[in-house]
């Protein structure tokens, strides 16, 4: 365990930028708009001027370059870097490897021109990931990390084997749906026998794969993949409450809930809404909207609670609509900001923004879960999550607003001066109001969405389309690579 040495870059009140809290606002500077609560916390704010674009998005490839070459020179071939200890982590299974960093890279090293070690990548998935190993697999895990990372490989280097492995991935997965008699899939499937196993279901398991299997079906003209997909919506959907409520976790082989509290935006139903509506844009299916639009009418009019002024979702009786459960926020339910906005809420997805904005005022890098009364810690780790980057990034591209680009840069140089290590970026065991201790992991993801969704915010890249380009919940572009 390292210790995280006081630095003079620690984020004590004043030295923060102070972002907006009115949705649609202009750029906030700390002199002349910051709110009387940000001005509460941040007694003198950061007044330092934000670098150009072209600064910004070299400075955020280096930084992604930096971890890239601390993955390739410690852990090439592993799914994971751990970067203190210059070990590896199996992600899926010990013992087992999927090159998970390697496949999560694909398209983020293409977005940011890094074709040399593209190339490096592409050869290593070509040559020796192994869909083929006797391994029991998280489905979820499997169809947006693997899945999705292939197919977003393919379509942005147009590797034919690439399509051809996430078949192969999908052709294995398949059993966790089509042997449940429900549709809803298993949580586990092994790769080689196709055995099932995990009848208990949370919804982003169970409904977060119609965009990968979506676009794959497109590909590959094969339609089983979208129909398994929306076989288990279906099964889903069917069971919602008279409220237009959801639960959390649905029992596969019998339909029943397990859990019957809807705990959206948070974990682990979060990407279940988001792929509703992600599936719907992608694959223009008319029907993945409406049921977005129905849930999300729900969601905001029986879990919106306010708080100190912010807004925050509350978790309720799926049936009753009653408040259950503590006044917790998970950080992963922050990409419901973008989501909202994405739906046609602007208006909410900045609030819901703002809300998130406020805790970074009070923390170097986000918790993993607060209590949204007063922002204490409840979970004191930080995982190195993208969601605050994800719905700036999503927010700036719906509104131009120059305050999600303020937004990025602020908690890139959190990022930077707290979880940069010498072997790349790590996640961190605790996280109090002035101190970051360390932990020693470098997520997939990370190499898949954090900083994918900062260079896409300076760089104005041609590779990417802005106007109709789609990323998945892994940050995968699954459609507008140029
Ligand atoms: C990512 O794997 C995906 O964004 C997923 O939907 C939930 N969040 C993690 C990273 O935090």
């Amino acid at each position: 365990m390292l210790g995280h040495p006081a630095s003079p870059q620690l984020p004590h009140p004043s030295r923060r930028l102070v972002l907006g809290s009115a949705a649609g606002s202009a750029l906030l500077t700390a002199t002349s708009a910051a709110t009387s609560t940000a001005r509460a916390r941040a007694a003198e704010p950061d007044v330092r001027p934000l670098p150009g674009d072209a600064q910004a998005a070299a400075a955020v490839r280096a930084e992604y370059l930096h971890s890239w070459y601390g993955y390739t020179g410690q852990a090439w071939g592993y799914d994971e870097l751990c970067p203190l200890s210059g070990g590896h982590n199996d992600f899926f299974a010990d013992g087992h490897t999927f090159g998970l960093s390697i496949v999560e890279a694909l398209d983020t090293l293409y977005l940011m021109g890094c074709d040399t070690e593209l190339a490096n990548a592409r050869g290593w998935v070509e040559a020796n990931l192994d869909p083929t190993q006797d391994v029991d697999i998280h489905v979820f895990e499997a169809v947006i990390r693997l899945v999705g990372g292939l197919v977003a490989g393919h379509l942005t280097t147009r590797s034919d084997v690439l399509l051809a492995r996430a078949r192969e991935f999908a052709d294995r997965l398949l059993p966790a749906f089509t042997s449940s008699p429900t549709g809803i899939p298993y949580t586990h499937v092994n790769l080689r026998t196709g055995q099932v196993h995990g009848r208990e279901v949370a919804l982003a398991e169970a409904g977060t794969n119609v965009m990968e299997f979506g676009a794959l079906s497109r590909l590959l003209g094969d339609s089983r993949y979208y129909d398994a997909a929306m076989r288990a919506y279906r099964a889903v959907l069917s069971r919602r409450s008279s409220l237009d409520l959801l639960g959390t976790t649905v029992d596969a082989e019998n339909g029943r809930w397990v859990d019957n509290r809807s705990t959206a935006p948070n974990p682990p139903v979060d990407s279940f809404y988001e792929y509703l509506w992600g599936g719907g844009r992608l694959l223009g299916d008319p029907q993945l909207t409406s049921w977005y639009h129905t849930l999300t009418r729900a969601v905001l009019a029986h879990q919106t609670e306010r708080s100190g002024g912010r807004v925050w979702y509350r978790a309720v009786d799926a049936a009753t609509g009653a408040r259950t459960g503590p006044t917790h926020q998970s950080e992963l339910a922050a990409f419901y900001a973008g989501l909202l906005g994405k739906g046609g809420d602007l208006a909410r997805g900045a609030a819901y923004f703002d809300s998130w904005t406020a805790v970074l005022d009070r923390y170097p890098v986000l918790p993993e879960t607060v209590d949204y009364t007063d922002f204490s810690v409840v979970d004191q780790g930080s995982q190195l999550r993208p969601e605050y980057a994800n719905s700036a990034f999503d927010l700036w591209r719906l509104t131009g607003d120059a305050r999600y680009k303020h937004a990025v840069w602020r908690w890139f140089e959190n990022l930077r001066t707290h979880l940069r290590v010498p072997g790349g970026y790590t996640v961190a065991d605790e996280v109090t109001t002035d101190s970051v201790r360390l932990g020693d992991l470098t997520p997939g993801y990370w190499f898949a969405e954090n900083l994918k969704y900062a260079w896409l915010v300076f760089s104005r890249t041609p590779r990417f389309d802005y106007r109709q380009g789609i990323l998945s919940t892994e940050g995968k572009v699954l459609a507008g690579a140029r």
